[in-house]
């Protein structure tokens, strides 16, 4: 099933008190309209089960762990696994993961349609900070509230193509999709919740902030011939506005859907895993035109180091 029908399935704002189940059952609304729609496969945003939390500053662990899920699938959950499974539709969405050994992980997995977990992904690239910073117009506390993942970019085959995840900030570095493209990925799904405004930036506006976004997903699609589905939490949460965009990114780096609005909304187009052979093979074939030995620096250093004669 190398040619299929992918749903990239745009959420609108979660509240502080919505209940998971009242957010489960707008994505099992938006998943049933998948399926009328013809799609195999739906994509949620980051943390699309709850509000984006991570701009609460909270000191009590209850209250920070009330956020959190410590089985996958759960009761609270298990309604939309068995809803996916009972249409035939494979699925991937992002949680915040509290493991049994009590670590914090930005989470997201891929469901197959028989409903089995199929990939799993924790994100390395977390933004923002650990403390409460007064200058900033809101806080991103994902530093916080999440250790950096350590599962590294791992692919996983599934709907007979090369598959793999990674969330919000990590579609802004090269480094997420090279790790990826290394390993013959064909089809990256992401979810994002994006401030529309730049706390730390006042003259960065939601258009230059979406700019930023789409050309990070179009860059990383290009350059490792792979399908991008990037899908955003949007809208206004609790006061807090977050940018939408949602996207579906081919192989060749052009947008081919884009959500035009800020609230649940669905983009439905098909996808042929073959549409990426031709950049894998030519333009960006790796074994040919790589020239790693000038490559080191990217894993032997964090930040810039100027070279003793500059
Ligand atoms: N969720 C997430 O990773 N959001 C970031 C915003 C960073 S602003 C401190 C992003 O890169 O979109």
């Amino acid at each position: 099933m190398r040619n299929f029908s992918v749903a990239a399935a745009q959420m609108g704002p979660i509240q502080k008190n919505d209940s998971r189940e009242t957010v489960i059952s707008r994505m099992i609304e938006l998943m049933d309209q998948a399926q009328k729609e013809g799609a195999d496969f739906i994509v949620y945003p980051e943390l699309a089960l709850t509000t984006f939390f991570p701009r609460y500053y909270m000191e009590d662990q209850n209250d920070v762990d009330f956020w959190f899920e410590t089985d996958m699938p759960s009761k609270k959950t298990n309604p939309l696994f068995e809803h996916a499974k009972s249409l035939g539709m494979a699925m991937s969405f992002g949680y915040a993961e509290l493991t049994p050994e009590g670590r914090h992980f930005n989470t997201s997995i891929h469901v197959d349609k028989t409903g089995s977990i199929v990939g799993k992904y924790r994100k390395v690239h977390l933004p923002g900070h650990t403390e409460f910073d007064p200058k900033r117009t809101h806080q991103h506390l994902e530093k916080r509230y999440f250790e950096p993942g350590d599962l590294g970019f791992p692919v996983y085959r599934t709907l007979d193509g090369i598959f793999g995840l990674c969330i919000c900030n990590d579609r802004r570095w090269p480094e997420t999709y090279r790790v990826m493209g290394l390993q013959g990925v064909e089809m990256i799904t992401l979810g994002y919740n994006t401030p529309s405004t730049n706390s730390q930036k006042s003259t960065e506006g939601p258009e230059k902030r979406m700019f930023h976004s789409s050309l990070v997903m179009q860059a990383g699609a290009y350059q490792n011939s792979t399908w991008v589905i990037g899908v955003a939490k949007a809208g206004i949460e609790d006061g807090h506005p977050l940018f939408g965009g949602s996207v579906i990114v081919n192989p060749d780096g052009e947008i081919v859907a884009q959500a035009s609005t800020d609230g649940d909304e669905l983009l439905v187009h098909s996808c042929d895993l073959d549409d990426t052979v031709f950049g894998k093979k030519t333009m960006f074939d790796f074994v040919r035109h790589r020239q790693i030995k000038h490559y080191t620096r990217i894993t032997s250093q964090v930040g810039v180091e100027l070279p003793k004669d500059l």
